[in-house]
């Protein structure tokens, strides 16, 4: 099965600028904030590795057995990519000022560039906007056109649900580890992840193939939510083991307070020693006291309490995916594909 290219994906990327524009033209509204909402887009929809937004074209792909989509198709799915692209970065923008975070994808967040500061806020609302703009000049014909508008709305909502759990309980003037626990860590990966990064780009191709019948939709749901809490158990494991080099990013969940796997495992096994030391560390905006809690990590062999955990959870999602009924139109391949790709990511 031919996959999609990030040269391919890209090159679509320009086209969809230009139609926005063009919206911005009908407006009349002042060049300077055209040009403005152009950099926007430009500098935090590209840039990464746009896993989700080619998951979409390749999820079509197999759904619909073709080795080679035709300019159409190709350029139809990409448009639901790029969509998904969009809203992760409306929730990047945001969540970086939300985490005090300072680099992204290798260059500062958005909201430290030079003269953006607050605005970042309302830039993350236009990244939204981007998407209801394309979904309704290319979609609006479609008999699924609600489908895709309810899909992306209940995602959002998810999505802030999450965020919103994983911001109470990481609250910056007061730690308290007892608040945490692996069922609350669960929800807010699901809910904040899972859900944007791994069922929404497949509901998506679902129902561009005409397979999204409730029956279909659940099962790839049962898959794909297991399988995006790994990713994001991934994504805290990175934040302290991860090479901010090579990740793009500076972990910030030590810090910021965070909820995070790593934590949550240390709370789990720590003797009462190493329990105080969390308790007067962890969530301190100071590198010493971060230091402290990593070496507690270091000590607690939780790298590879990971690799166990990995192997595991792995094993888990393999028997999941074998007993998917292929019969209704769906596909193994979607969620085989998907776990390839993830599976001992290093970024
Ligand atoms: C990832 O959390 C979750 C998001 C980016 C969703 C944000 C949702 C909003 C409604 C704004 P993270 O903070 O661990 O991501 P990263 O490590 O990339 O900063
Ligand atoms: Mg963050
Ligand atoms: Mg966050
Ligand atoms: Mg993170």
């Amino acid at each position: 099965m031919g996959k999609t290219t990030l040269k391919e994906f890209e090159a679509v990327f320009p086209l969809l600028v230009d139609e926005i524009m063009g919206v911005l033209e009908g407006y009349k509204i002042p060049s300077e904030a055209a040009a403005w909402y152009r950099k926007v887009l430009e500098h935090n929809s590209v840039g990464g590795k746009c896993n989700r937004g080619m998951s979409v074209v390749d999820t079509y792909s197999v759904l619909t057995n073709k080795d080679k989509l035709s300019d159409e198709e190709y350029l139809r799915s990409a448009i639901l990519g790029w969509c998904t692209e969009l809203l992760q970065a409306f929730f990047l923008v945001a969540d970086d000022i939300m985490d005090s975070s300072k680099t992204r994808r290798g260059s500062p967040c958005w909201y430290l560039h030079e003269g953006v500061g607050t605005i970042a806020i309302n830039d993350a609302c236009m990244l939204e906007s981007a998407i209801y703009v394309l979904l309704k000049k290319h979609f609006r014909n479609t008999p699924y056109y609600v489908d895709l508008l309810e899909l992306f709305h209940d995602t959002t909502f998810q999505t802030e649900l999450g965020q919103l759990l994983d911001l109470i309980t990481a609250p910056e003037d007061r730690v308290d580890l007892s608040k945490f626990s692996l069922e609350k860590h669960s929800f807010i990966v699901i809910f904040k992840t899972a859900y944007y990064s791994f069922y929404l780009p497949v509901a998506l191709a679902m129902y561009m193939a005409g397979v999204a019948t409730p029956e279909n939709l659940k099962q790839a749901h049962d898959v794909l939510i297991p399988l995006g809490e790994y990713f994001q158990i991934q994504d805290d494991y990175l934040d302290c083991y991860g090479d901010p080099e090579h990740i793009g990013k500076i972990g910030t969940d030590i810090k910021d307070n965070k909820c995070g796997w790593l934590i949550n495992q240390a709370l789990s096994i720590a003797t009462p020693e190493q329990r105080q030391i969390l308790d007067d560390n962890y969530g301190k905006k100071d590198d010493q006291a971060e230091a402290k809690v990593k070496q507690v990590f270091l000590d607690l062999q939780l790298e590879k309490r990971y690799q166990d955990y990995e192997e595991n959870v792995v094993a888990k999602i393999r028997t999941l995916i074998d007993g998917i009924d292929e019969t209704t139109g769906f596909k193994k391949d979607v969620l085989t594909n998907f776990l390839n790709k993830i599976y001992k990511r290093s970024k």
